[in-house]
């Protein structure tokens, strides 16, 4: 039997062909892609905060960092979105985390699709933000029926892609030739489709109940709706935007700037208003109409270390408190605002790992032989600390991976423009959310512990130390 691809393969050659799909469609996207380059190499030239910007310094974060890139998309149907989850898995990505945008006003909630090994996150981490359309938020009983109709009619997946998700299930993976193929119809659903499936009135009566209904429902497809390339520095390429004639939100989005960065910070590139054409409502073709349709833009992301249950509760208190002192504010002054509200959030690395806010992973030091075993504590964490100090092992922050149900909706609502939010009823839909899915999400909180916990047993293993404590 031919061999399979591995599922890291295919990730790649999708990630890749997706980005240069998103290149021809968008082109300030392969401005931005330059400028990040630029702005990362000069950043590592510079040394300091650039390498320490990449949590992992020894190299493998350094060179999964050209091609990282995460993207977005929105389904409207139940059956699309467990047929993606599908797709994914083909590449080896997971559901982690469930993001709930209706109290920002969104009615939509997501997971991000990714991969979860230590291993496969190294060679590449391609994540897709992968929200679903909640129907029974249109308020308007005659348009959710018809959203729910025009919905039910659509098939995004060409018939070779489906025969090719059976193929996969059936023979546990897919020889090279349909890997080719799967990447080449996986990218169809993705596509930009500037016919909207239904006439201007529709699309109108949709857009005015909110705007991003009218974006799921109105099209052949769920268009990738933006691709973000990972900066080492996030306030100067947001500066240098301008120059290079992109045209940047006025806020970064996340946690301010820190010695120590956590989490993920972002900013984003105003949609276009983009030609499309509305079928003829004689039904022959004759008298398309046409029109234009905001939805795809471009986004920039820095990642830091991804943070514990404590340390994110924190980060939520403080990001919700901060919101008084940074109302209103833009810009630097709002950084600067942002940057008082966290500081009482530690910034140095053995504080965090100290008082148990954000996670680290273990290694020893070369030749971390000359260790004194009878002076060690037994209880875990003074353990830890005792190594580190001895200089026998090294820890350093685990990047976050995934993302912010606060950002994502400030990233959303810059893309919808000014009244596009409305406010929804909080309701918990995450089992709704699972049950379209077809799984339930895994926990991003437990992959983190699990990486860390692997990686100081190993440690404690080659001293020969017990691992329990
Ligand atoms: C997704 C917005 C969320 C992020 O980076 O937080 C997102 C969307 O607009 O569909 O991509
Ligand atoms: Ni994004």
């Amino acid at each position: 039997m031919a061999r399979h691809v591995s599922c890291d393969d295919i990730r790649t050659r999708f990630s890749h062909a997706m980005s240069d799909m998103y290149r021809s469609e968008v082109p300030q996207y392969g401005t931005l892609l330059k400028l990040v380059a630029d702005i990362n190499a000069q950043t590592l030239y510079h040394d300091a905060r650039g390498k320490a910007a990449l949590t992992d310094r020894s190299g493998s974060e350094m060179a999964r960092i050209e091609i990282e890139r995460h993207g977005a998309i929105r389904l409207g149907k139940a059956q699309e979105l467990d047929t993606m989850r599908r797709v994914f898995a083909v590449m080896g990505m997971s559901p982690v985390g469930y993001y709930d945008l209706a109290p920002a006003g969104m009615p939509v909630h997501a997971t991000a699709f990714r991969p979860v090994d230590d291993d496969a996150l190294a060679l590449n981490p391609f994540r897709v933000f992968t929200s679903l359309l909640r129907l029974e938020l249109i308020e308007d009983e005659a348009l959710r029926e018809r959203a729910a109709d025009i919905l039910e009619q659509r098939q995004i997946f060409t018939d070779r892609l489906l025969s090719l998700l059976d193929t996969f299930d059936e023979q546990g993976g897919l020889d090279d030739d349909d890997a080719t193929a799967f990447v080449i119809e996986a990218l169809e659903t993705f596509r930009w489709h500037s016919h909207a499936t239904v006439d201007a009135k529709t699309y109108h009566a949709f857009h005015q109940a909110h705007r991003l209904i009218a974006d799921v429902v109105c099209f052949h497809g769920p268009h990738i709706n933006h691709l973000t390339p990972r900066t080492l520095d996030i306030d100067a390429t947001q500066q240098a935007m301008p120059e290079w004639g992109i045209a940047p939100k006025a806020t970064i989005e996340g946690p301010p700037r820190r010695d120590c960065p956590i989490l993920l910070r972002q900013t984003s590139f105003k949609a276009l208003e983009e030609p499309i054409l509305f079928p003829a409502a004689d039904g022959e073709g004759r008298g398309e109409q046409s029109g234009t349709h905001t939805a795809r833009f471009g986004e920039i992301e820095q990642r830091g270390a991804a943070l514990t249950r404590r340390g994110r509760k924190l980060y939520d208190e403080l990001l919700a408190a901060s919101r008084e002192v940074t109302h209103g504010l833009e810009g630097e002054t709002q950084q600067k605002a942002l940057r008082e509200a966290f500081r009482d959030f530690p910034d140095d690395e053995a504080t965090l790992r100290r008082e148990g806010l954000a996670w680290f992973e273990y290694q020893l030091s070369d030749g971390a032989n000359g260790f004194e075993a009878q002076s060690l504590p037994s209880e875990r964490g003074a353990l830890v600390e005792a190594l580190i100090e001895q200089g026998v092992m090294q820890a350093r922050p685990i990047t976050y991976e995934d993302f912010l149900p606060v950002s994502a909706a400030g990233i959303f609502r810059s893309n919808l423009g000014d009244g596009g939010a409305q406010h929804y009823a909080a309701t918990d839909s995450r089992a709704d959310f699972e049950t379209a899915l077809g799984t339930t999400v895994e926990d991003e909180f437990a992959l983190y512990e699990r990486r860390s916990e692997r990686s100081l047993t190993a440690c404690l293993e080659q001293l020969g130390l017990s691992p329990a404590a």
